[in-house]
């Protein structure tokens, strides 16, 4: 069972125009498509590592919980894949309203674009835990059974657990783990997974806990708690310059820890900061990676408002052309989640998103080895 890439591209078309959300999504791609798609991605997610390793550029994001007209925002903002790369922190599913467009797009895109697009797995992307925050409920719902969500489920399974990029950037969904020794410990880990050994519970889990020397248990009930010392010989052991993670809410979409040894992001709401665009890595190999890194998210912050509602456009962020200067009503405020606390609910769809055109003549340039 395979995919062409024609198929792909016309699914990937069918997807991102079928925002309007007039067809229900299961007539948009049909259950027998969708199978093919998730068996497809789990033998691709299967001939890449454990241990994600990948080149700069990559735009590496945090949680997107079902909020599939955020993550059309922030494909809108950061480029349509394979434009750029993007290195995905897990937690696709539960929570929002439309788990399945976020996770069907993603795994599309995976699938056409293998050295540009890469997922890790959440904490959500395990069966105990999106058995009972929305993902099971949404798939039977939708597709009126419970196949689609089995498949989905051995895809989790089947998904890398971190990520490494430049060699120097260590990416998990949840965090560190005592049991963590070597990154080649992390390569090792073996597939299918229901993610239940310490290392993977804890590369899903944890948190970091200020204060703490070391690791105790979590407060979660699953994981443990890591202190900024943990995080200070783990850089020094594996030779990085920063921990990525995910899995918190955090107030600006991203807070750093440790002496910004690691930084914890979260794609809530409607913002776009919590991605970091790593750019001109070639040239930054020669410098520090991680203050160039750092440099760039603060350059996203200072111009967030901008960045977020460039005056230019029309308003909302999202890309729409300017409205004529008739005088005519004000553009429409941004959308507001539905939750303050970040966990998704979002609104219908704010704006169509740019329709794939392909891509260009010349190829794009790839991140994954
Ligand atoms: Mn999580």
């Amino acid at each position: 069972m395979t995919l062409k890439k024609e198929e792909l591209t016309a699914l990937l078309c069918d997807l991102l125009n079928s925002t309007s959300g007039t067809s229900p999504l299961s007539t948009v791609v049909s259950e027998a498509k969708l199978l093919t798609l998730i068996e497809a991605s789990k033998t691709l997610l299967l001939q890449q590592n454990s241990l994600v390793e990948i080149d700069p550029p990559v735009r590496i994001c945090g949680d997107i919980h079902g909020q599939f007209p955020d993550l059309l925002r922030l494909f809108g903002r950061g480029g349509f894949p394979p434009t750029a790369n993007y290195l995905f922190l897990g937690d696709y599913v539960d929570r929002g309203r439309h788990n399945l467009e976020t996770i069907i797009l993603l795994i599309a895109y995976k699938m056409r674009f293998p050295k540009n697009m890469f997922l890790l797995r959440g904490n959500h992307e395990c069966e105990h835990v999106n058995r009972t925050y929305g993902f099971y409920e949404e798939c039977q719902k939708r597709y009126t059974s419970t196949r689609i969500y089995e498949a989905f489920q051995d895809m989790f399974n089947v998904m890398p657990l971190a990520g490494l990029v430049g060699e120097k950037i260590l990416c998990m969904h949840g965090g560190l783990s005592p049991e963590l020794s070597s990154l080649e410990q992390l390569r090792q880990i073996k597939r299918p997974t229901t993610a239940m050994q310490a290392l993977e519970v804890d590369l899903l889990w944890a948190d970091p806990i200020i204060g703490l020397s070391g690791y105790q248990p979590s407060m979660r009930g699953a994981g443990v708690g890591f202190g900024q010392d943990a995080v200070s010989k783990i850089c020094t052991d594996f030779n990085l310059d920063l921990i990525a993670r995910a899995h918190q809410v955090v107030q600006d979409g991203y807070e750093f820890f440790a002496g910004r040894k690691l930084v914890t992001l979260f794609f809530g709401s409607s913002l776009l900061r919590s991605f970091i665009v790593w750019q001109e890595i070639r040239f930054s190999r020669i410098f520090n990676i991680r203050m160039r890194v750092l440099a760039v998210v603060f350059a996203l912050v200072a111009a967030s408002s901008a960045f977020l509602f460039p005056s230019a456009g029309g308003g909302c962020g999202c890309g729409a052309p300017p409205p004529p200067p008739c005088g005519c009503a004000p553009p429409p405020p941004p959308p507001v989640p539905a939750c303050g606390g970040g966990c998704g609910g979002g609104g219908g769809y704010a704006a169509p998103p740019p329709v794939y055109a392909g891509p260009p003549a010349g190829g794009y340039a790839v991140a994954g080895k």
